[in-house]
């Protein structure tokens, strides 16, 4: 990784506080075989499903004009109540976790004024939309703090720094899809977003408000995180810099990514839902760093998927379990009404629980999953240029030193170097490659699976995807179109840890 701040390992040891961990990782050569152990929380945890859901509040813009709608957020620390009777200190957009979810219309643009009231750079990006480059949150297009942040200008390698606040505007010109804004400051993505700053961004449109599906109370976004505590409270994540100043990366032991023995849906600890014997909708986000999940309901129901990352299926598709990646959306139906009254169901990812929903009586169900849910015209499956990206473990550089970490087609990300150049407007076909499992994300546009392993694409590559899940040594082809605004993108590994042990590169869309 390109070296932050040009301090030395020496200097970052001198500084104390630190040096267990990094002596007892960083340094340690010998751990060629990466592995995550899971964190295991000190803190007395609650019997699950003793929490209620809670509902992330929808954020009212502060102002709005003729096409425009304004927002003020602020990153800021805070303090809530995750576990019964202990305070866990976040970062939090507005203080809260997760952070507001902010909805928005096609064809209204959204400006979002975001002000970094924490200590540390933030950068926010607004994952699935397809937004100009200069605000889409490039990792080094930083925010400095409000306060004192002048220090971290080095940081900025190839990008821009914001004293205090930066407006991001996102035109919208999408369709409807359950879209997540995040932090993606680089090098410290993972223990910042770990931390809290994840929220909902929901785009709806005529198309999708025509269709009988289930609204209001019955449309419920889910987003599922794992996370560990430590004895008081606090969220336990082992950083190379638990001050998240200057040296990048988690302990070695974690470097596959960290993984917790908590989940929380919607930041509560195995919360329940009462639902009415009726049709919901759950808009399922996967913000977990690195896990990720098996889910099936138990006593089994189908999962009716109509929607994946960027919004409606062409036809709704069943399944008995869900794969949900890190940063993957599922829109699914589950229909309550199979249940006799009283039922209790579990939402399970394997044998461990996620949440459960508690059926209560009949009620009136306008709702219904039409067999055709939208149009979806299929790329190209054959362009001019054809893109090997190959996601793989290997030795990158941090803070001058050479240290395990992953790398694409075998080269660490540096934010200088640009490692392709489509043309505005091309269609492209981008083949990613595995050694373990990388969930891939690509900025600007969202694409299509074409093929996996040279067969035809898997239960969850239908419609449009943003983001695509690898298991070991897959290849997976897609059909990707570079529209409408050029400039410098992303394409990363979703994996938190791995993005930050240097699992990106980027992309120049020129005209
Ligand atoms: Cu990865």
């Amino acid at each position: 990784m390109t070296d932050l701040r040009g301090l030395t390992r020496r200097r970052v040891l001198q500084a104390g506080g630190t040096v267990a961990l990094i002596s007892a990782a960083g340094c340690d050569s010998t751990s060629k075989s990466a592995k995550t152990d899971m964190l295991t929380s000190a803190a007395k945890l609650p019997e699950p499903f003793t929490a209620k859901l809670p509902i992330p509040p929808v954020k009212r813009p502060s102002r709005s004009t003729g096409d425009t709608d304004h927002y003020e957020l602020t990153a800021r620390e805070a303090s809530m109540e995750i576990l019964p009777g202990l305070r866990t200190p976040i970062m939090g957009y507005d203080g809260i976790f997760p952070g507001p979810t902010i909805k928005a219309r096609k064809g209204r643009r959204t400006v979002v004024h975001y002000r970094n009231q924490l200590g540390v750079p933030t950068v926010m990006h607004l994952h699935g939309g397809h937004t100009p480059a200069d605000s889409d949150g490039f990792p080094t297009d930083l925010v400095l703090p409000v306060a004192g942040g002048s220090g971290y200008a080095d940081q900025a390698v190839g990008g821009t720094t914001s004293a205090g606040t930066r407006d991001y505007t996102y035109p919208v010109n999408q369709r409807a899809a359950t879209l997540w804004y995040h932090d993606h400051r680089m090098g410290f993505t993972g223990p910042q977003v770990w931390r809290g700053l994840a929220g909902f961004f929901l785009i709806t449109d005529d198309e999708e408000d025509e269709l009988p599906l289930p609204r209001g109370d019955r449309d419920v976004p889910l987003m599922i995180t794992d996370r560990a505590f430590e004895a008081d409270g606090a969220l336990r994540y082992p950083a190379m810099d638990p001050h998240l100043v200057s040296m990048p990366g988690i302990d070695a032991a974690h470097m596959n990514g960290a993984i917790g023995d908590v989940i929380l849906v919607n930041g509560a600890p195995w919360p329940q839902l009462e639902v009415e014997a009726v049709r919901y909708r759950f808009r399922i986000l996967n913000a977990s760093n690195a896990r990720r999940y098996e889910l099936t309901l138990d006593p089994p129901a189908p999962l009716t998927q109509i929607g994946s990352d960027q919004g409606l299926l062409a036809a709704p598709v069943e399944h008995s379990t869900i794969t949900v990646a890190p940063a993957e959306r599922y829109d699914v139906i589950v229909d309550f009404s199979a249940y006799p009254s009283g039922s209790k169901v579990v939402l399970k990812n394997g044998d461990g629980n996620v949440m459960r929903f508690v059926v209560g009586r009949a009620a009136t169900d306008d709702s219904a999953i039409p067999a055709r849910l939208s149009s979806i015209e299929p790329l190209p499956r054959s362009a001019a240029t054809t893109r090997p990206w190959m996601f793989r473990q290997g030795k990158v550089t941090s803070m001058g030193e050479e240290t395990d970490g992953w790398i694409i087609n075998g080269r660490e990300f540096d934010p200088q170097r640009m490692d392709a150049t489509p043309r505005l407007g091309d269609v492209e076909i981008w083949r990613f490659g595995s050694d373990g499992h990388h969930p891939v994300h690509v900025h600007l546009s969202p694409f299509q699976v074409i093929s996996r392993n040279g067969g035809p694409p898997g239960p969850g590559d239908h419609g449009w995807k943003d983001t695509v899940d690898l298991s070991p040594h897959e290849l997976v082809e897609v059909a990707i179109r570079f529209d409408d605004y050029d400039g410098r993108y992303l394409v990363h590994c979703h994996n938190l840890e791995h993005e930050d042990m240097a699992m990106m590169a980027t992309f120049r869309v020129s005209r």
